[in-house]
């Protein structure tokens, strides 16, 4: 099965066994579904001016984006293909609201987000495999503020999608990487999302001098070790635009940095699969310590709850049996008590009565006080502290639960006593299943 047919077939099963089981926690589905939709993307973010359309134009080999020296770019374009199709724009607003592509969720950040995004179709070879999102430059922290969205989480919602980012400096702005890395590296994923990160220093022909060059290298190796609390420095591109400086002005060296940078983008589509399960893995775990803590809860109810009935029903017996001569025996009434009524022959059903009651009040006794008492006390006990109900036994699962704490609390704040018996240690075993066998199964077909 080719990748593409793979996707598919994950795309419609996961939505079948998945969505479902998202709904009933409450939880986003929608952020799933659009990473499994459309084709790979490649994000490029990084400083203003940096070079960011000047190597896309390079790499589709067209104009198709503004380049200058002041902050030209104040819109995210998405530059795919449409081949046959003259250069055709896509405005923002039909961009959000076009459920075949994976924009939907950016409708939250208003209509002055959706008034700088806009799509750019055209015909080129390296956007059969893959799409090219061009973004703003960073400006400093002030200007950030005028934007009139938030800027700094609409690239990490980006970059959640993007299976490259290709983040930019220029040498004389190395200093401004954290911030561009900061926006993104929360919304990837903990283990992998730092291979999906590609730093490039561009513009290196404009270092005049090999001392500036180490200069600027040095701030920006400075800049990564502090970010990513990393001893070694991940691999660090270095790019120049071969149209902006001229032709025969490379240095030996350039074209072969370059040439890396290059095959490196073109391989962002062979990991869309990976990055596709990935992103699933990590969605599937948050909504499985959830169901994890809310069936803890659930089962513990319900022990509880058997414990109660199992006590209720030996009272209530006794009650119905002995409770009637208990009566009799204090205030002459009922004059013929059950037990007598079945021995001596006379028993009718008006002997029932007495002894009906007795039984059902207790019963009824033992729910309320199970419903009312014990069932709000421990529902306060775990929203006070839930951890006990689920397994924190690694680092992994600790920091797991500290994510999903609140959403937990919420589910279980949301319980009620009839809810404790619809099936959500099942719900469970689903989502264990999902992890244990079909996602396995997958992370199988692609390594083979
Ligand atoms: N000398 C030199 N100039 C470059 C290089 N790459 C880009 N430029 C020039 O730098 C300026 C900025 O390039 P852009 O591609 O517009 O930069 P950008 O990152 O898209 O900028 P914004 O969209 O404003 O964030 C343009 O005038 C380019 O011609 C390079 O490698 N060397
Ligand atoms: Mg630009």
């Amino acid at each position: 099965m080719n990748e593409k047919e793979l996707q598919k077939q994950l795309q419609t099963k996961v939505k079948r066994r998945l969505a479902p089981l998202f709904a009933r926690y409450n939880m986003d589905f929608s952020g799933l579904e659009s990473t499994m939709k459309w084709k790979p993307i490649v994000l490029v973010i990084g400083n203003y001016s940096s070079g960011k359309s000047t190597l896309i134009n390079e790499l589709v080999g067209q104009d198709v984006q503004r380049t200058g020296q002041a902050p030209t770019d104040d819109s995210f374009t998405v530059i795919t293909s449409d081949v046959g199709v003259d250069t055709s724009e896509v405005p923002g607003s039909t961009l959000v609201n076009d459920s075949s592509m994976p924009f939907g969720q950016f409708k939250k950040y208003g209509e002055r987000l959706i008034s700088h995004m806009c799509m750019k179709r055209i015909d080129s070879p390296i956007l059969e495999n893959m799409s090219i999102i061009d973004s703003p430059g960073m400006l400093d922290a002030t200007s950030e503020k005028d934007r009139g969205y938030n800027y700094m989480a609409v690239l990490g919602d980006l970059a959640k999608m993007a299976d490259l980012i290709v983040l930019m400096f220029d040498p004389h702005k190395a200093g401004t990487i954290r911030e561009s890395y900061n926006a993104i590296r929360n919304t990837l994923p903990e283990k992998s999302g730092e291979d999906r990160i590609v730093f490039v220093m561009s513009r290196i022909d404009e270092c005049d001098s090999l001392s500036d060059f180490t200069r600027s290298y040095g701030t920006l190796c400075w800049n990564m070790s502090q970010m990513t609390g990393r001893k070694d420095i991940p691999h660090i591109y270095l790019t120049y635009s071969p149209t902006a400086i001229g032709p025969g002005s490379a240095v030996e060296g350039w074209p072969q940095e370059r040439r890396e940078l290059i095959e490196k983008i073109n391989n962002a589509p062979g990991f869309r699969i990976n990055h596709i399960l990935e992103d699933i893995d990590r969605k599937v775990n948050e909504v499985q310590i959830v169901a994890e803590a809310v069936a803890g809860f659930t089962q513990r109810c319900q022990k509880v709850s058997w414990k109660i009935t199992k006590i209720t029903s030996v009272v209530a017996l006794l009650l119905f049996l002995f409770g009637d001569v208990l009566l009799n025996s204090l205030i002459s009434f009922p004059e013929s008590t059950l037990i007598t009524a079945v021995r001596t022959g006379t028993f009718s059903l008006g002997n029932l009565v007495i002894p009906a009651i007795f039984g059902l009040v207790t019963l009824t006794i033992g729910a309320i006080s199970f419903s009312k008492v014990a069932f709000p006390q421990m529902l306060k006990k775990v929203l006070a502290n839930g951890s006990d109900l689920v397994r924190l036994d690694n680092d992994y699962r600790k920091n797991l639960w500290i994510k999903m704490e609140q959403k937990a609390k919420e589910n279980l704040a949301g319980l009620s006593v009839r809810d404790l018996w619809s099936g959500y240690g099942r719900s469970l075993t689903k989502i264990q299943g999902f992890l244990n066998n079909d996602l396995k199964g997958y992370y199988d077909k692609i390594v083979n």
